[in-house]
């Protein structure tokens, strides 16, 4: 048997070890050098390229890129495609048909196994159903589903008829839900009556009444896919508007035909959290962002579609469920697993059993994952056989170089590459990361930008750095970026383009995260630098949570910060001013309560882990709170520089609270 070891090099700096592809690794990669140089050479041919390559045109592009509008931009704009199209028919008719495109294993451990000409059938069907309920081109749909095929399928069928889907996680709450579906304009939810989650029923449907019974709605229909109450009767039913899914689908026409929409069609919008308050609508397009996704996935994760089993764990209610387990795998015809649960029921190792189980041979997955992992010890990966994988991935925030060499050796038997793939909902497709196969790998860092992608690390001011630390700046303009806010183009302009805005050659694009350029030129990325916190690599503003806090009757103020916490990488910790009334309360019974409330308004995810009650904020003159300070409290360090406060003893008021009620 060859070595498939990848060699280790290690030089004097902390963690600078790196690791070369294998030599057989490296002879079958899907990406080679070629790849840097061809897009070096010239960057927009290299991207016409690779969409001629990876995507079906229903009518062929000739205009490339047009930056005219920037910020906004339109790749491939005189072209058609139906995205759908590109991720079933055409694999059918290239005589995959027989491929298996979905493992999906219920969180009970019912299966099903949908090959691509069944997932093709099965998304002709739904179009038919949409079109029967009035959705029309342009129309948004809102998907709230569990990790069921059905949400494959609801996706795919509204990208068919060239509507707009609005994906909104089933770990969101009513409110938050309401609320996205009131700035998108919604006509039509896609629920499901439940889901299994730590063996038991979660429920939706509950929730998405809840969310139609404030007030006037745009919506129209409600679509309830049955997956775990099988006495639905006992489900809430407004006639008229709610609807079995399986029912109606048994009813329509199984022909659809796919027609072309425009390249800048609007695909999908997905909100994501800002600095404010409000979730931003992110809006994406199709082709560019299909010839994103593919490629990005093909070469990041040396796709064999013929022999792969890859796995990605993100829920299709995130950017990464959307390209790394619907756009990207699809267009590519790969096989892949869809998994409905938690990573710990019925037990902690129910993904190694699952990887065993379906020969998995690429996993994409996040760092908050891996180290909660890590923390379970190494046996419970060790008792399944994880020999089948050969590369895995990681995303959603920095990984610590402890838990990638921990990831390499126990999950990837010491020999698979690792990739960090930096990214964000707004990018649309991974941006930085190496390529396995080409580019050394090094714990910790995401290293090169993709071939084609054109990041700086830049100062203040916004002049690129040689090394050291910095803002991150996309330079060019790139296929799957966002194009636009839904509804609100300043604030487009405003969030990402206005910092660099008078770079020499047209603005630069903002990302929100400091970054680093070591010696050899590689990229680390230090987490964002605005008032975003990311938990288990997801995305919260500061300012969502605080608004939350103070919609509860006690709360006068808050403040919330993102402190570091050696699972979830960031925890969310709140402080809390009470109102007088409810003081005497509040000593009785704690604050914990507020916790609650918090996951209630916004979600689960959203929990704070801590919430202290205190007199006061520390507050600059202009009465901007120094979230900085509360940072320094809540992660036990000194805290810093307190002379821009009005009030300066204010920060030792608060720790004393803090530090009694501890
Ligand atoms: C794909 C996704 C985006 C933010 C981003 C950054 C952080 C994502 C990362 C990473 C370090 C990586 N982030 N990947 N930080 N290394 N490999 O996660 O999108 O939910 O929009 O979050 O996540 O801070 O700005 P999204």
């Amino acid at each position: 048997m060859t070595d498939t070891r990848e060699s280790s090099t290690r030089d004097n700096a902390a963690h600078s070890e790196r690791f070369a592809p294998s030599a057989e690794f490296a002879a079958g990669a899907v990406a080679s050098r070629d790849l840097y140089d061809a897009a070096e050479a010239d960057r927009l041919e290299f991207w016409a390229d690779q969409s001629r390559q990876l995507i079906h045109w229903h009518k062929p592009f000739t205009e490339v890129l047009d930056w005219s509008g920037a910020p906004v931009a339109r790749w491939f704009g005189d072209g058609e495609l139906n995205v759908a199209y590109n991720c079933l028919d055409r694999h059918v008719l290239a005589g995959n048909g027989d491929r298996v495109a979905l493992h999906w294993e219920g969180e009970p451990g019912d299966t099903r196994t949908l090959t691509y000409a069944e997932l093709t059938a099965e998304v002709k069907r739904a179009a038919n159903l949409l079109t029967s309920l009035g959705i029309r081109h342009g129309d948004r749909v809102a998907i709230y589903l569990p990790m069921i095929p059905e949400a494959v399928i609801a996706m795919l069928a509204v990208a068919r008829i060239g509507a707009v889907h609005s994906v909104v996680f089933g770990g969101f709450s009513a409110e938050s839900l309401r609320a996205r579906i009131d700035d998108a304009q919604a006509k039509l939810v896609i629920t499901a009556d439940g889901s299994w989650r730590k063996g038991k029923v979660s429920p939706l449907k509950p929730a998405v009444d809840a969310a139609l019974e404030r007030g006037e709605t745009t919506v129209e229909h409600l679509l309830v896919v049955r997956r775990a109450w099988p006495d639905g009767e006992k489900l809430n039913w407004v006639q008229g508007r709610d609807l079995w899914w399986d029912e109606e689908i048994a009813q329509v026409d199984a022909d659809h035909v796919a027609r072309g929409f425009e390249a800048e069609n609007p695909l999908f919008i997905l909100y994501t959290s800002g600095t404010t308050g409000k979730p931003k609508g992110i809006l994406h397009t199709s082709g560019g962002y299909l010839t994103q996704a593919a490629f990005t996935h093909r070469n990041v994760f040396d796709l064999h579609p013929e022999s792969d089993v890859y796995w990605c764990t993100a829920d299709v209610g995130w950017i990464t469920g959307h390209s790394y387990v619907v756009y990207g795998p699809l267009a590519n015809g790969a096989t892949q697993l869809l998994y409905e649960g938690t990573p710990d029921a019925p037990g902690p190792g129910r993904w190694w059993e699952l990887i065993e189980k379906y020969g998995v041979t690429i996993l994409y997955t996040a760092p908050t994952a891996i180290r909660s992992f890590m923390k379970a010890g190494r046996d419970i990966p060790e008792r399944s056989d994880l020999s089948s994988l050969r590369l895995l991935g990681s995303v959603g925030e920095p990984i610590n170089p402890e838990a990638w060499l921990w990831y390499r050796s126990v999950i990837g038997g010491d020999s698979t590459p690792v990739v960090d793939t930096w990214w964000q909902t707004e990018t649309g497709g991974i941006m930085i990361s190496a390529l396995p196969g080409v580019t050394e790998t090094k714990p910790g860092a995401a290293q090169v930008p993709l071939p084609g992608i054109s990041v700086e690390v830049v100062d203040d001011a916004g002049e690129p750095i040689e090394h050291g630390d910095g803002l991150l700046a996309v330079t060019k303009p790139w296929p799957g970026m966002l194009r636009g806010i839904w509804g609100d183009p300043e604030r487009y302009v405003e969030t990402y383009w206005s910092r660099f805005a008078d770079a020499p050659d047209g603005p630069w694009y903002f990302a929100g995260d400091g970054a680093r350029k070591d010696e050899d030129g590689d990229i680390w990325l230090l987490g964002r630098v605005d008032d975003v916190m990311n938990v288990s690599g997801h995305r919260l503003s500061t300012a969502e949570i605080e608004s939350a806090l103070v919609a509860h009757p006690w709360v006068a103020e808050a403040a919330v910060v993102g402190a570091s916490d050696e699972t979830t990488g960031q925890a969310v910790v709140a402080f809390v001013i009470i109102r007088a009334r409810h003081r005497e309360t509040v000593s009785a019974e704690g604050a914990d309560s507020l916790r609650g409330h918090v996951a209630e308004q916004i979600g689960a995810i959203a929990r704070p882990r801590q919430v202290f009650v205190v007199d006061e904020l520390p507050k600059t003159r202009s009465g901007k709170i120094m979230r900085r300070l509360l940072r320094d409290l809540a992660e036990g360090r000194e805290i810093g520089d307190t002379t821009t406060l009005a009030d300066t003893t204010v920060m030792q008021i608060i720790t004393d609270e803090v530090n009694d009620s501890r």
